[in-house]
């Protein structure tokens, strides 16, 4: 089975992405179903939103560092950028043009970017989930990890799939969604009702994986919670307190009700602590690892091998592709 994923260089990467997406992968590339493991940086996708040139090329080479220093192994896992590779701008192209603008609208994720944009809302906004459905399609992923929600893209790369397939003759695989059974989603520290996102503007809403130790202690401690000072898991009435579990559950692999018994008299600074320090463990030595890493040639290293690998299954497959829509020259 070949699995594939991506995090977007749209700022620094968060303990949400981590927990959600990172930690996973550690996992799950010494699994024995997968023959095949594929990580790559989303640049292409970043740029749906206004990105500042700098800005993306720092993250780019960031994001890898990250990658690397959270314990993905390049001997296991290819890594590489997405922009480098340009058969996904070629069959996201394919795939838009067999995409309907009303499906593309329905999505959730466009309606709720499109809502916070301020300037001109980007055609690639909308046309963002055909790019994904190329990502994975362009290498015949059988397994995609996805959160809550990215679940309705994955849904749609499937459609598109079997739209293409039914239409064009078998081309693609059509993957399955795979969702984490726990912590796939850590809430903002300043809203726990919202997402917690790095583009967030309010840096105090997120803790990145780069922040210095002392700024994450402080982060957690203000992160907002409720005046009913009980540690208790209830997502709706507690939302924020609830975040702080799951980020706890998932920084000592604890589970949930264990932690709710451990603190049932606790008060919440006792309790916002202990976050705080299970956090800080998790986080310090990546951070290590990362500042070894960050300058070092390593990472042109494995960009260079994974886009090699990248490069070789996908030209195979746009080939096959335009081959199958009656593109190009006769063949
Ligand atoms: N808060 C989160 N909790 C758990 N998982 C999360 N992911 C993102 N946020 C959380 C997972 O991280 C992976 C990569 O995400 P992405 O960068 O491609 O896009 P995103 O979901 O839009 O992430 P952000 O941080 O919210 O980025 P911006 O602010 O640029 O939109 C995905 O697997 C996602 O589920």
């Amino acid at each position: 089975m070949r699995f594939l994923s991506g995090i977007q260089p749209s700022g620094n990467i968060t303990l949400g992405n981590y927990i959600g997406a990172v930690k996973q992968f550690v996992k799950l590339q010494d699994h024995p179903d997968f023959t095949d493991f594929m990580v790559f940086v989303a640049d292409l996708h970043a740029i749906t939103v206004p990105q500042d040139r700098q800005a993306l090329k720092k993250n780019i080479r960031s994001l890898v560092a990250i990658y690397l220093a959270c314990g993905l192994d390049p001997s296991k896992v290819h890594i590489f950028i997405q922009s480098e590779v340009s058969e996904h701008a070629e069959l996201a192209w394919v795939l838009e043009c067999n995409s309907y603008i009303g499906e593309l609208e329905r999505m959730t994720q466009y309606k709720d970017k499109k809502a916070k944009q301020t300037e001109g809302v980007s055609a690639g906004l909308l046309t963002y989930p055909s790019l994904m459905a190329a990502d994975i399609l362009l290498y015949d992923a059988d397994c995609v990890p996805v959160g809550q929600d990215q679940k309705q893209h994955l849904e749609l790369t499937r459609t598109l799939a079997e739209r293409f397939n039914n239409k064009y003759g078998e081309t693609f695989v059509v993957p399955k969604p795979f969702i984490a059974p726990s912590g796939a989603k850590i809430m903002s520290l300043t809203d726990p009702t919202k997402k917690m996102s790095k583009s967030d503007p309010n840096p105090k809403a997120f803790i990145s994986l780069l922040d210095d130790i002392n700024i994450i202690r402080k982060k957690i401690k203000s992160a907002v919670t409720d005046l009913d000072a009980k540690v208790a898991f209830d997502p709706e009435n507690k939302p924020g307190i609830s975040n702080l579990l799951t980020i706890l559950s998932c920084c000592t692999d604890t589970k949930i009700e264990d932690l709710v018994k451990k603190y049932e008299n606790s008060n919440y600074a006792t309790f916002k602590e202990d976050v705080a320090n299970a956090v800080v463990n998790e986080i310090e030595p990546i951070q290590k690892k990362y500042n070894e890493l960050i300058n070092s040639p390593i990472i042109d290293e494995v960009l260079d091998q994974g886009r090699d690998y990248a490069k070789y299954l996908a030209r195979k497959k746009i080939s096959k592709v335009y081959n199958k829509v009656g593109l190009g020259r006769k063949r």
